[in-house]
């Protein structure tokens, strides 16, 4: 068997007293600590009837209860459910049901969004379980002390094509791998603090609980994204790395004004979507060490990284295939020559083998879904999607769930959507809509409907009424034409 110790024995053992999470104002838990917290609950669940194997859902914000959840359900054996805390409660009722979550721990703060998404499953209102009221228990009740690296750990959505999300496995093997490959690639110092202002139920954030307990490396959580916090943490309180999407370094640098970092500080991971070049140029001449990383929910966070050292040299550039990982651009089946674009394939040992109730990747490369090409030197530069897929400050919105939800407005004949470019947000979904005789539609109108529906951040900011939609000869909607065909109408 594959296994290793659990990972929070080990730190536990070898380190009891030292900080694990600093949190909230000036609070923090260590590894005895959070160990001590994390079994109490485990077993508290275990008499709430979790067993392994059990789907157990969590909705919640950044707070200490969230990796405390986590590591219970990894003593239990039971799979944990990641769920965005932006998403609607119908979308929430669809993960918790295609999941088969048996049990769903909300942190207070979204009870009320909770409830209602429940109320939408075959659940029972007893299966939630708020965060200030998480069941604790003592006595020998025996969990597990060895994790084994084949078995499905997590859970976290990301969109289909056809529209429905799909969730991404992950075994224990998986979130390893990710963590070990990116100490290889990063290094890792005795002196290291890593910032989580990345939600944590995205993977981008998640991978950093489990570089906590792996590395047994302190990291600081913040409940929020506040740039003039997150410089104060960075420039005083000792913050060596921090991983960030474009919008959050936007923000950050506007808050630094004419201020620096300390030299202490070693890495800027700048993750999860398109990064604009001057940006980068920005950032270099401010002396902020960015490391532009390529990954995605399937390759469990990093998978293709660049160092500053090459950073101008290179810039664009997401840089090389982590030591264990492999890399290639395919067109049409055939490895692309230099600067010849294809579709970006990865292998590796933190590459997710599936999607549940999907079925196992029979290939050993992944396909990713997005477009790069690699230079003489065999450094990547991602430049599209193969997909109509969308991100809104690092947010992944796919077109096709946001055209059906607008089908469902009165009058609404067909719906087209595709990304717009916006300086907040790198882009931003657009609706191009045939409408019904008589009917009207306004933008006011598809807001008003789609709220119900829909996480904020996938409604469409703008809306364009059209007499037709652009199709290919299969009578597919070419996306991509969208734009275009307005400007044939209205131009
Ligand atoms: C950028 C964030 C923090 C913005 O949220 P903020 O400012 O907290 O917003 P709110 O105050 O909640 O709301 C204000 C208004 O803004 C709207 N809004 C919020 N977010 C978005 C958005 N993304 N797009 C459009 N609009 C948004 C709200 O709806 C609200 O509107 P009104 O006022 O109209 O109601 C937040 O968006 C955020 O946290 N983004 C990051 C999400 C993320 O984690 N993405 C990465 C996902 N991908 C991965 O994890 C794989 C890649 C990866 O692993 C990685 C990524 C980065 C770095 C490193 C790695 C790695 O490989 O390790
Ligand atoms: P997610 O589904 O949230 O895991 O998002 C991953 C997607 O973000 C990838 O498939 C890419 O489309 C995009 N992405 C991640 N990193 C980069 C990058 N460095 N440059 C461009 N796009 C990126
Ligand atoms: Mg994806
Ligand atoms: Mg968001």
């Amino acid at each position: 068997m594959n296994e290793i110790p659990h990972w929070l024995e080990k730190q536990s053992d070898l380190q009891p007293t030292n900080v694990a999470i600093e949190y909230g104002e000036h609070q923090s838990i260590s590894y005895s600590e959070l160990r001590e917290e994390s079994r109490k609950l485990a077993k508290g669940l275990i008499k709430k009837g979790v067993k392994q194997g059990d789907h157990v859902a969590i909705l919640s914000g950044n707070r200490v209860e969230f990796p405390i959840c986590v590591h219970a359900l990894s003593y239990i054996g039971a799979v944990v459910v990641c769920l965005n805390t932006r998403l609607s409660p119908e979308e929430l009722a669809f993960q918790l049901t295609d999941a088969d979550a048996t049990s769903f721990i909300v942190d207070t703060e979204f009870v009320e969004e909770g409830h209602k998404a429940i109320e939408l499953t075959t659940l029972n209102e007893d299966t939630l379980v708020t965060m200030d009221h998480l069941p604790k228990a003592d006595g020998s009740i025996s969990l597990n002390d060895q994790l084994s690296l084949d078995d499905v750990f997590t859970m976290m959505y990301t969109s289909g094509t056809t529209g429905k999300p799909k969730a991404v496995m992950h075994t224990y093997g998986n979130h390893w791998f990710s963590a070990v490959a990116s100490a290889l690639n990063l290094g890792l110092s005795a002196r290291d603090k890593w910032l989580a202002c990345l939600p944590l139920f995205h993977v981008g954030g998640f991978s950093l609980l489990m570089k906590n307990v792996i590395y047994g490396m302190p990291i600081r959580m913040l409940a929020r994204f506040d740039a003039e916090v997150i410089n104060n943490e960075i420039r005083h309180h000792g913050v060596t790395i921090v991983s960030v999407v474009t919008v959050m370094l936007q923000r950050l640098l506007k808050d630094l004004q004419e201020n620096s970092y300390p030299r202490s500080f070693r890495c800027m991971l700048l993750g999860g979507g398109p990064v604009p070049k001057p940006l980068l140029h920005k950032a270099n001449e401010r002396n902020i060490p960015v490391f532009q990383t390529y990954g995605m929910t399937e390759t469990s966070s990093q998978i293709v990284t660049l160092s500053p050292s090459d950073a101008l040299r290179k810039i664009g550039s997401a840089g090389k295939a982590l030591a264990p990982a492999t890399l290639k651009v395919l067109v049409g089946g055939r490895i692309a020559e230099p600067y010849e674009t294809g579709e970006i394939h990865v292998r590796g040992p933190m590459v997710s083998s599936g999607y549940y109730k999907k079925g196992h990747r029979e290939a050993e490369y992944l396909a990713t879904g997005d477009a790069g090409y690699l230079d003489e030197e065999g450094f990547l530069y991602v430049v599209d999607r193969v997909n109509d897929m969308i991100i809104s400050g690092g947010e992944n919105i796919y077109p096709a769930e946001v055209e059906s939800v607008l089908l469902g407005i009165e009058g609404v004949e067909e719906a087209g959507v595709t990304g717009m470019p916006d300086d907040e947000w790198g882009e931003v979904p657009t609706a191009f809509i045939v409408k019904k005789e008589e009917a009207d539609i306004s933008l006011e109108k598809l807001n008003e409907y789609c709220r119900g529906h829909l996480a904020p951040y996938k409604i469409p900011k703008q809306l364009f009424v059209i007499s037709q939609l652009p199709r290919n000869a299969s009578n597919k909607i070419v996306r991509r034409k969208l734009f275009k065909s307005v400007e044939g109408e209205h131009g």
